[in-house]
């Protein structure tokens, strides 16, 4: 049999290949996979509070108030980051502001989190997968003081590791520090996650496409062009590329690292920036597609080089396989 690795010796295991290292950012991984534990076990249960525990708004047995699953994640993920002590402050897509931690121990932590707690929450009524993503930077601001703005506004160079956590049929954990890319799996029936997918490549070129087709008259004649091309003669033997658009970008976007893919969203006149945001989806993403060989782009330049200059903002994004994101970029 072959030997099991859980994710907390990898992790132990690659803070020793730094003998500086403090710790913080070990631990501080894995305080994201304990929250992540927490919001699977909740996904797993949508149905049972939507729909049989009572409506939203009501109260579950235990006579608390039910929120909703997207504010559940949200939670679980500031409580697990004020616990763990390695974070000054966060911000998240549900929160319009980001939260510099009071504490005296938060204000001497060094690290800030960006993350998505649930991408593709309106995938949840549905049963279809959802997931986590998440951003690590060092902070700018000092340290012993409370989290500034400009700690939450890097460029995605500055990144210090990224990842996420898809709760599909498994749930998986993959994450990236800079030194390639690798994915976990959790054991639910003993809660850990283990080595499922060491040292993940995408594939150079693949056959799958992942966009919103209902949008294809807003899109640029370039990108149209591609398009139709992945639609007849895009496939070394002459046939077209095959289609597949989830409508969660983290599960798209992994399907795509395992196979080979492309995901694109550009800007259009209904999300005139782009639909996705900049710091907590797109710089997490395509810090990871660099690590394992990809390319991610806003269709003209380098995701992770945007300078961001707002929480919230949005980019148009082409994402996946080098030679596929190239070709669509018209390179
Ligand atoms: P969310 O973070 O609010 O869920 O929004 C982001 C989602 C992505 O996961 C998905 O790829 C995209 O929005 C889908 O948008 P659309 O419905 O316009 O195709
Ligand atoms: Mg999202």
């Amino acid at each position: 049999m072959s030997q099991l690795v859980t994710l907390h010796e990898f992790i132990v295991r690659k803070q020793r290949d730094f003998p500086f290292a403090s710790g913080e950012l070990s631990r501080l991984l894995n305080d994201i996979a304990l929250a992540a534990k927490i919001v699977s076990n909740d996904v797993r249960k949508a149905g049972l509070v939507d729909h049989i525990l009572g409506a939203q708004g009501g109260q579950n047995v235990q006579g608390e108030d039910q929120q909703k699953l997207d504010v559940v994640a949200d939670q679980a993920f500031i409580n697990a980051f004020q616990n763990g002590g390695e974070v000054c402050g966060i911000a998240s897509e549900e929160n319009d502001d980001f939260l510099a931690f009071e504490s005296q121990s938060a204000q001497n932590a060094n690290y800030v989190v960006l993350f998505d707690p649930l991408d593709g929450s309106s995938n949840i009524d549905v049963n279809v997968s959802i997931g986590t993503i998440f951003s690590i930077y060092r902070r700018l601001s000092t340290c012993g003081t409370k989290a500034e703005r400009q700690d939450m506004l890097q460029q995605g160079t500055a990144q210090v590791a990224a990842g996420y956590v898809l709760y599909g049929s498994s749930t998986i954990l993959v994450y990236t520090t800079g030194n390639g890319v690798n994915g976990f799996t959790l054991d639910p029936a003993i809660g850990e996650f283990f080595l499922s997918h060491p040292d993940m490549q995408i594939p150079e070129n693949g056959r799958l496409y992942s966009v919103n087709e209902g949008n294809l008259n807003d899109f640029d004649p370039q990108l149209r062009s591609y398009l139709a091309y992945c639609q007849t003669t895009a496939n070394q033997t002459g046939k077209p590329y095959s289609g597949r658009y989830i409508g969660s970008l983290v599960a798209d976007f992994h399907r795509n690292l395992i196979k080979g893919g492309i995901y694109i969203y550009p800007a259009v006149p209904s999300a005139p920036q782009g639909r996705l945001r900049l710091l907590y989806e797109c710089n997490p993403l395509a810090f990871i597609a660099e690590q394992a060989g990809g390319l991610a782009t806003d269709g003209k330049k380098r995701i992770l080089e945007i300078q961001p200059t707002e929480l919230h903002q949005r980019v148009g994004l082409y994402i996946g396989s080098k030679k596929m994101v190239e070709k669509a970029m018209g390179l």
